[in-house]
């Protein structure tokens, strides 16, 4: 049999999340509503970034255009999206965005149930060379839509109701978890429509790849200089582990996806907290890591279930494949 020459029967990412939220008849498409907005947003994203080589064209950031206005940066830009998206969909009451120093209280008449804690525009020191790059976001409910405060977002990750990101690479993928598995999408630019590519996501057991700033090393704990180590000269008889990182989240965490392995964003003397961001970093890549069958450990404890104090707070973190994950969790018991 030939391959089928060209398919018919397209699963759309709006198609599939229908199709899940037939298991919640409760939810009443109000989730649909809120992705298809977040789906616009990566697609403005996309769009952008895929022209961004051609600024020196169409003017730079800080330059004024021909109307005379002012051109903004592509971060600036995809928040500024992303907030509108969200807030006009009807379907949010706070907001959190890397770009923001406060939350965004949404005002009454649009005012829903879910709140989004997301990273527009992920892994800027890729920008200006053409590096992959990525949005990244969680989504969580609230309880009582009159009474909306900060709590309803500093809450552990596991009460997240969905999760996912956006990799602008060498092709647009949006990986997305409603915590029944997680399903990577493909957008094809033909249709402007994200199309189911990758089905049910199971990251490998165990990887072959271990992704880190060794640039810190002088900074590190034990446990972490350790684990690197091994990576590097293993002393069970098994072959050293390949080093790859992009210093793009999105990016160094979706290879480990695909292709197992570990990233890690670890403490060091200089951060006793690392660098990545809690809310719109940890959380939503430690829910896609479990939802694949991996695991996400800061150090001290399950990603996950960290609780923030701050809505811009940072923690440590180690995910990815099980068993490598296994491996630093005993490094850091067995140091205590
Ligand atoms: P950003 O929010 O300024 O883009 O920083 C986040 C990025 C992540 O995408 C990436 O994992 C990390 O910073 C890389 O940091 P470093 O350059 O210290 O290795
Ligand atoms: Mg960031």
């Amino acid at each position: 049999h030939a391959a089928e020459a060209q398919r018919t029967d397209l699963m759309t990412i709006t198609r599939h999340v229908l199709n899940e939220q037939g298991r919640h008849p409760e939810s009443r498409g109000d989730f649909t509503i809120l992705l298809s907005h977040i789906v616009l947003g990566c697609k403005f994203v996309a769009s952008a970034v895929n022209k961004a080589g051609l600024a020196k064209l169409i003017g730079l950031a800080g330059e004024t255009n021909v109307q005379g206005e002012e051109q903004k940066k592509l971060d600036v830009l995809s928040n500024e999206v992303f907030v509108k998206a969200l807030v006009s969909s009807g379907r949010t009451c706070v907001l959190v965005s890397e770009e923001n120093e406060e939350a965004i209280f949404v005002d009454t008449p649009l005012r829903g149930k879910y709140c989004v804690c997301f990273d527009p525009l992920d892994g800027s020191s890729n920008i200006d060379c053409g590096v992959s790059i990525g949005t990244i976001f969680g989504i969580y409910m609230i309880k009582d839509k009159d009474n909306v405060t900060l709590d309803d977002v500093l809450q552990p990750g596991t009460n997240m109701l969905a999760a996912g990101y956006c990799m602008y690479g060498s092709s647009c993928t949006l990986v997305l978890s409603t915590g029944n598995g997680v399903n990577g999408f493909t957008l094809d630019p033909s249709l402007g429509e994200f199309i189911l590519t990758h089905p049910n996501i199971k990251i490998p057991k165990k990887g072959k790849i271990y992704s880190v700033n060794e640039g810190n090393a002088k900074n590190w704990d034990a446990p972490t200089a350790k684990f690197v180590e091994k990576c590097k000269f293993p002393q069970d008889g098994s072959s050293p582990k390949s080093l790859r990182y992009i210093g793009s989240m999105v990016a160094d965490v979706h290879r480990t996806l695909l292709y197992g392995g570990i990233f890690l964003y670890p403490a060091d003397k200089k951060s006793p907290n690392g660098k990545l961001r809690v809310l719109y970093e940890v959380f939503p890549m430690s829910f896609l890591m479990e939802q694949a069958g991996g695991q996400a450990f800061t150090g001290k404890q399950r990603a996950l279930e960290l609780v923030p104090s701050k809505i811009h707070d940072r923690s440590p973190i180690f995910l990815g494949s099980f068993d490598d994950v296994e491996e630093i969790k005993s490094l850091y018991a067995s140091q205590s």
